[in-house]
């Protein structure tokens, strides 16, 4: 960024994202298989509380999902999802200044989590859902639009691309280009390649390489690493052992020009972005 750009920024309803230092986004899953006994029951609280903390370390958004987008994982109904985020929206928007941001696809979900104080739409499928333009629209929220080749339950089966990076920056730019035809305005859009949403480790490998050239519109890049399965593939290593790989990644991926990253561990994660943002100049 040359010193006459203007500042880049993410408009979230009532809350304005500086991202001239690159920022973390923590993963707060709301599932029954993270917070509970897997069971029904589930504990908003010790999700409020894993959210709050992760505020604490430096997170400048948490994104709240209750809806497990993980490969081969089914679908949820929006009255569930609903049930299951909704109270941890409420309760993290009161009691943090962060960013609180929505991991849905469903409008209706959508509307009811930025009236209960969400500033940004993550949505995997990019606001392509019947309804789900209307309804970003119309939130005031920001839009994080990821690229997904196919659907989470069989999308890591056989993804197929001739070019991996051109694909997938033809269809950031098609949705960004939709978006703004349905009137979102400048500052409301970031753009995500979807690591690990069909796609094996060559294609994460070179979406990594070609993220300086994704976004040729310059819309802010969000980049998910945290964990996934790309490490496990490099690394030998299970879930709960990525922390290294996950960090290398994050510090790679905003040298590249990642303006937000999304991860578990946020301390961690933040101090390599803070590292590579430094030996990248922004
Ligand atoms: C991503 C994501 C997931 C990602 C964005 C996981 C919801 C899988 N990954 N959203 N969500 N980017 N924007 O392993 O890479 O966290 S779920």
């Amino acid at each position: 960024m040359s010193p006459q750009d203007p500042p880049v920024q993410l408009r979230c309803a009532d809350k304005t994202l500086d991202l001239s230092t690159p920022l973390v986004m923590g993963v707060l899953n709301v599932t029954p298989d993270s917070f509970s006994d897997g069971g029904r029951f589930l504990p908003a609280a010790a999700a409020v509380a894993h959210g709050l903390r992760m505020a604490e370390e430096g997170a400048a958004i948490i994104d709240v999902g209750g809806e497990s987008t993980r490969p081969g994982a089914g679908a949820v109904r929006a009255a569930e999802e609903l049930e299951r985020i909704l109270p941890v929206i409420e309760r993290l928007r009161a009691a943090s200044p962060a960013v609180i941001s929505v991991d849905t696809s469903k409008p209706e979900v959508m509307r009811a989590a930025a009236a209960a104080g969400a500033g940004l739409i993550n949505d995997v499928r990019a606001l392509r859902a019947p309804g789900a333009m209307a309804a970003a629209l119309e939130s005031g929220c920001a839009v994080c639009l990821m690229h997904m080749q196919g659907e989470p339950r069989t999308m890591q089966l056989a993804p197929v691309y001739q070019d991996v990076v051109a694909e997938v920056r033809a269809f950031l730019a098609e949705r960004a280009a939709a978006c703004r035809a349905a009137g979102f305005g400048a500052g409301r859009l970031a753009l995500d390649p979807g690591f690990g949403f069909g796609k094996n480790l060559e294609h994460n490998l070179a979406l990594l390489r070609g993220l300086p050239g994704l976004a040729a519109d310059g819309l802010p890049l969000v980049v998910g690493l945290s964990r996934k399965a790309m490490l496990g593939k490099l690394t030998g290593r299970g879930d709960g052992e990525r922390l290294a790989g996950s960090v290398a990644l994050a510090a790679l991926a905003v040298l590249n020009g990642a303006r937000i990253v999304r991860a578990h561990d946020v301390a961690a994660t933040l101090d390599a972005v803070r590292v590579a943002a430094a030996v990248r100049g922004s």
